[in-house]
């Protein structure tokens, strides 16, 4: 396959260009792989008449395909409802403490069955892949129990016959169940004991995730979760800090967690321990936007202590119902202040890192041939245009997928 007739934003630039800028690129493809990548003008002449596909992109743009590394979109029902109650006054908090929230959609996702579940999260994931997503994490943690976080995560994996890459986390320590309200050393036994060596066991999960947070889970449980999970071979994640500062920046870091995430009180000390140990900060602006809270992440601090500054969608039926990513990046931009080639790197080649995925998230040779093409006049205009624009092709694994 040869890519032409436009301009790539590589992703591997630094300085003064961010993008990597490649003006009149070409992009040899081959086996899945990036086979050749520089100026239209140095490549062999045969070389793109002798290719079997060739995707024209109009005088528009190639960038990586995009990585959206923190994502809930398997789940049954919608909180409209509670959406309603929150902008009539009531906390997020509040109609967690009163058995809504995350548990009203774990009560939905129990009551769906397999296929209502695979059915709804296929269409919001096609969403994703027609505004250029080529790599997606989906979590569980609307199942807490064994049965459902494992359905949870079996939906999930078989969602890569879309063509895409699936990374799935264990997020068992998402909510208390009410069942354990007497007994939570109980729960974050069996997610340490049980849920987490089967979902390890049967090759269904890539990492495990914690919601560190007064309507969650306290330092030490997740502490424990994290552990466990590492012990089982999974890399770890953590919620930290979405709406109060626990000091789950600081643990994630001290875990040699990847990411902590949402961050949005984490104190300076806690970015200072992330820029230490190497742990990258996931900003979750829909989260930040659709909840309305007004404290932000702390930017300034993360960007002086080294962190990397990842973006993704975090969609979910409770604070960010969105499936689409481009507006994760304007959201990013907009609300947190990051540049534009900030929030792309963000939703590319360091969410490819946050996953582990050190084989894509730049255009360089040798790495997966994950693309994405756009109609668009420069590279800023993916975090420019509010509400987002389709991707018009979309390259995973060196397969047209759009
Ligand atoms: N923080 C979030 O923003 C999502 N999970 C989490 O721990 C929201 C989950 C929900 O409200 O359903
Ligand atoms: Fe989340």
């Amino acid at each position: 396959m040869a890519v032409v007739n436009g301009h790539g934003a590589t992703m591997a630039g630094a300085g003064a260009d961010p993008y990597g800028t490649i003006r009149d690129v070409t992009i040899l493809i081959r086996e899945g792989v990036i086979d050749w990548i520089g100026p239209a003008n140095l490549i062999p002449v045969d070389a793109v008449s002798s290719a079997r596909e060739v995707v024209d992109l109009g005088g528009g743009w190639v960038t990586p395909g995009l990585v959206d590394c923190h994502t809930h979109i398997v789940f049954g029902g919608n909180r409209a409802r509670e959406w309603e109650r929150r902008l009539e006054g009531v906390s997020y908090q509040q109609i967690a403490r009163e058995g809504g929230g995350i548990l009203s959609s774990v009560l939905a996702t129990r009551n769906a069955t397999t296929d209502q579940l695979e059915t709804e999260a296929r269409v919001r994931l096609n969403r994703m892949i027609d505004h250029g997503v080529t790599t997606v994490e989906i979590k569980s943690g609307y199942g807490l129990d064994l049965q459902n976080e494992m359905r949870m995560l079996e939906v999930a994996r078989g969602l890569s016959d879309l063509g895409v890459t699936v990374s799935t986390t264990l997020l068992a320590a998402h909510a208390l169940p009410p069942k354990y309200a007497k007994n939570r050393g109980g729960y974050v036994d069996l997610v340490c004991e049980e849920m987490i060596p089967f979902a390890a066991g049967a090759g269904l999960a890539d990492s495990v995730d914690a919601f560190c947070e007064g309507i969650a889970f306290t330092v030490n449980e997740c502490e424990r979760v994290l552990l466990a999970g590492i012990e089982h071979g999974l890399s770890a994640r953590l919620h930290a800090d979405q709406l109060s500062d626990l000091g789950g920046a600081a643990l994630a870091a001290r875990l040699g967690a990847r990411s902590a995430d949402h961050l949005e009180y984490t104190s300076e000390a806690g970015a200072e321990a992330m820029g230490e140990a190497g742990c990258a900060a996931v900003l979750l602006p829909g989260a930040f936007y659709f909840l309305g809270d007004g404290q932000k992440p702390p930017i300034d601090a993360l960007r002086k202590h080294d962190v990397p500054l990842v973006v993704a969608t975090d969609a979910n039926p409770g604070s960010s119902p969105t499936v689409q990513p481009l507006v994760a990046l304007n959201q990013a931009c907009v609300l947190f202040g990051l540049t534009p080639a900030e929030a792309i790197a963000g939703m590319t080649r360091l969410a490819a890192g946050v996953l582990g995925l050190e084989d894509r998230g730049v255009l360089e040779v040798g790495r997966r041939a994950d693309l994405a093409c756009w109609n668009i006049g420069e590279p800023a205009e993916l975090a420019y245009w509010v509400g987002g624009l389709p991707a018009q092709a979309v390259i995973s694994g060196g397969r047209r997928i759009r």
